[in-house]
């Protein structure tokens, strides 16, 4: 984790954002056409008959593959808001700012990571070891499970408390993660813009043009980063100052066993 938090600090500080939002069109975004790809189910297993099947959408472009979906309706993820909002605890002190340039910046969001007894990660510069899950995460954690067939053992939850808050540019620290996993991110509040932007298509001078993606992530959305994505794309969260609600964004990832 430890790697994209400064280079987000980085690309916060330089103004990466403001380059994101020149340029490009929208993302091109498809419809569920071909009835999803094989390890999506198409319906919850073990909830009662109410529950919509979740109706995915697939986002692809060179090296990317995205599905999107709204997973929790609008009273329910309310529920799960609310409850994050009361019960997760964020980091403080040391752990809340980041050295840029030998310069200390507070980061410009809230974060906390949850998971599996045992495991470690590195986090600016320090091994640390998650908090044990607590229910309102584990209750988010299952139900992308259940839809995806995958299984998890961490998330980072970042808070923004408005549109100023915010994530630079960035990819998700391979090293620390399984090979091929996918993250699997879950965002409730305010609706908020992301970003991909290719590895070659970045900088004033881009070795070449590649379309950025862009899509909205909604209340209760759940958006599957696949691989190879994180390896060819930086993801961000830009700044809007016109957002003045929060927002709080789970990501779920499979991290490796720390090595004994
Ligand atoms: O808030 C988001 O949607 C993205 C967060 C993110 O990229 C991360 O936690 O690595
Ligand atoms: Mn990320």
């Amino acid at each position: 984790m430890d790697r994209f938090l400064v280079k987000g600090a980085l690309g916060d500080l330089l103004g990466k954002r403001e380059r994101e939002a020149s340029g490009e069109g929208p993302a091109g975004l498809q419809k569920d056409q071909e009835g999803g790809r094989k390890r999506l189910k198409a319906e919850t297993p073990g909830k009662a008959g109410h529950q919509a099947s979740p109706s995915w959408q697939h986002i692809r472009a060179e090296g990317l593959s995205c599905d999107y979906t709204v997973l929790f309706g609008k009273a329910e993820a309310d529920k799960i808001f609310q409850e994050l909002e009361r019960e997760v605890e964020y980091f403080t002190g040391a752990l809340a700012r980041v050295q840029v340039f030998g310069k200390w910046h507070s980061v410009p969001r809230k974060q906390a990571t949850y998971g599996n007894p045992g495991l470690t990660y590195t986090f600016s510069g320090l091994t640390l070891s998650p908090k044990p899950w607590i229910p309102v995460l584990e209750r988010v954690r299952d139900r992308v499970s259940a839809v995806t067939g995958e299984t998890f053992n961490f998330v980072l939850v970042n808070r923004y408390k408005d549109g100023r808050d915010h994530i630079g540019e960035h990819r998700d620290d391979e090293r620390e993660l399984a090979p091929g996993s996918p993250i699997a991110s879950v965002s409730f509040g305010a609706c908020r813009d992301f970003f991909f932007r290719h590895k070659d298509s970045r900088g004033k001078q881009p070795s070449r043009k590649v379309e950025v993606v862009r899509l909205q992530l909604a209340h209760g959305s759940l958006l599957m980063m696949n691989h190879p994505t994180n390896t060819h794309w930086y993801h961000s969260l830009p700044v809007r100052k016109k957002i003045l609600a929060p927002r709080v964004n789970l990501t779920f990832r499979k991290i490796l066993p720390t090595k004994k």
